[in-house]
């Protein structure tokens, strides 16, 4: 592009229509960071410009960019049938895709509600956990518990059970009757370890003091992330998720994952659930559900879940809740497609074998400047900088950008950055990510 019309551009943009989501607006208008082509692990910038996709997008394109089976298989689905409501009509393609996705979640979770997101999902989940809980005649459980840094999308009940919180602050009261569990984030026991820390399974216990607050008979829900992830990247400690299952199991309330990062193949099984060997009641999904090519979301209830639901009247609506385009067919057309090239390619697995790799690659930056932390699981990871005096969250969103200029796409939470590659990374593009990392951080203040 020549000068003028880059001056053109950057006018447009800075005037531009498109309030963007979670973004400082004006500062991006005025120094954009574009994308306009995608293929295998990497972006490409309107200079043309190639960027290393060490992010998956946005923890989303899990079997890397572009993939021709699912562009394919969007491209016939569109020519065929555009849209068909699933409300007291139906179209084959979204009980296959379901059928599909039955086979591959953990044992006893064969019913899939679908959504069009992650925060659709997270509130479905916990829509579904209140009206189980009155359909079995405990309609007094109406508390849902979150956890603190727990990122659970941006709708009213997402929202409440998150533990962000510049993402709550503004947005009045949310939903009545929520309350947190503490974090697990413990730099001062468990700074540099590598997968589960060794110490915090006691953390679950706090589960135990909100019962004791509250009475567990108010109590719903627990919902939480495998790994967090928009929070910073915050591995379970050992032990914590098989002492959370008992508590819930033992007070009759409903544990909850959202799995909307750690699914499909993130941490080097289909879910978390079984990377841990800890099932929830529900869990969501998303992102790479289609690998990010369609927007959708989904709900895994456990079958008996499901069953509670299917007792009353045979013409009776089951549950009052759905989406215009909940198993809408573009979205199952390429979930479908994603499926079979993640089973295809062995993708859903393939974290695992990497998993070494990745960890010494990343624990390689313990002594690089600024790094106070370094974790891992699966293909995430995160390493977290000392904040700057009294600008918190500038050195890495300063370190982003620069890695930007450099070629390669990370994402920053506060001063964490974390990392979740396309699940087809090879071990040298491994290599490439941190090298990149460790040079910027050297040109960092
Ligand atoms: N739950 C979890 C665990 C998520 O990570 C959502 C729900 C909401 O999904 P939707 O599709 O409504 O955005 C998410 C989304 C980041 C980042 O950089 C993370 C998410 C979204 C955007 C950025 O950490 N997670």
């Amino acid at each position: 592009m020549n000068k003028r019309a880059e001056v053109a551009q950057r006018a447009e943009l800075e005037q531009s229509a498109f309030w963007m989501p979670f973004t400082a607006n004006r500062q991006f208008k005025r120094s954009p960071r574009l994308l306009v082509r995608a293929e295998g692990m990497y972006y490409w910038t309107p200079e043309g410009r190639q960027v290393l996709d060490a992010a998956a997008g946005m923890w989303c394109v899990n079997a890397g960019h572009g993939r021709p089976r699912i562009v394919e298989a969007i491209r016939r689905q569109a020519g065929e049938m555009d849209f068909a409501p699933t409300f007291q009509m139906g179209h084959p393609i979204a009980f296959d895709f379901a059928a599909r996705l039955a086979r591959v979640a953990p044992e006893g979770f064969s019913r899939v509600f679908f959504t069009n997101s992650g925060s659709e999902s997270v509130d479905t989940a916990l829509k579904i956990a209140l009206a189980w809980q009155r359909a079995r005649g405990e309609g007094h459980r109406f508390r849902l518990i979150g956890r603190e840094r727990g990122y659970h999308g941006v709708n009213f009940g997402g929202m409440s059970v998150g533990g962000i919180t510049p993402n709550r602050k503004v947005f009045g009261p949310g939903v009545a009757g929520v309350d947190h569990l503490r974090h697990t984030h413990d730099l001062s026991r468990n700074a540099f370890s590598r997968g589960q820390p060794a110490h915090g399974a006691e953390l679950a216990e706090d589960l135990e003091r909100l019962c004791a607050l509250h009475d567990a008979s108010t109590i719903a829900a627990v919902i939480v992330e495998p790994v967090a992830g928009s929070g910073g990247v915050l591995v379970p400690p050992q032990g914590y998720l098989e002492r959370l299952r008992e508590i819930c199991s033992r007070h009759g309330i409903l544990l909850i994952y959202d799995e909307v990062i750690t699914g499909f193949g993130r941490l080097g099984k289909p879910f978390g659930s079984q990377r841990f060997g800890v099932l929830p009641d529900l869990f969501t999904a998303a992102k790479g559900l289609t690998n990010g090519s369609v927007p959708m979301g989904a709900v895994f209830v456990r079958d008996s879940i499901f069953e509670t639901f299917m007792q009353g009247p045979e013409g009776g609506i089951e549950l009052f809740h759905g989406y215009t385009y909940s198993g809408h067919p573009l979205a199952c057309a390429a979930g479908i497609a994603t499926l079979e090239t993640y089973e295809e390619e062995g993708l859903l697995t393939r974290a695992a074998s990497l998993e070494k790799h990745w960890e010494d690659a990343i624990h390689a930056l313990r002594d690089a400047r600024h790094v106070i932390d370094v974790r891992n699981c699966g293909l995430m990871g995160a390493i977290e900088l000392e904040p700057r005096p009294g600008a918190p969250g500038a050195r890495a969103y300063q370190t982003m950008v620069k890695a930007f200029e450099k070629g390669l796409l990370v994402r920053y939470t506060g001063d964490t950055l974390a990392f979740s590659p396309p699940l087809i990374i090879e071990k040298a593009q491994i290599d490439q990510v941190f090298e990149v990392v460790r040079k910027v951080l050297l040109s960092v203040d």
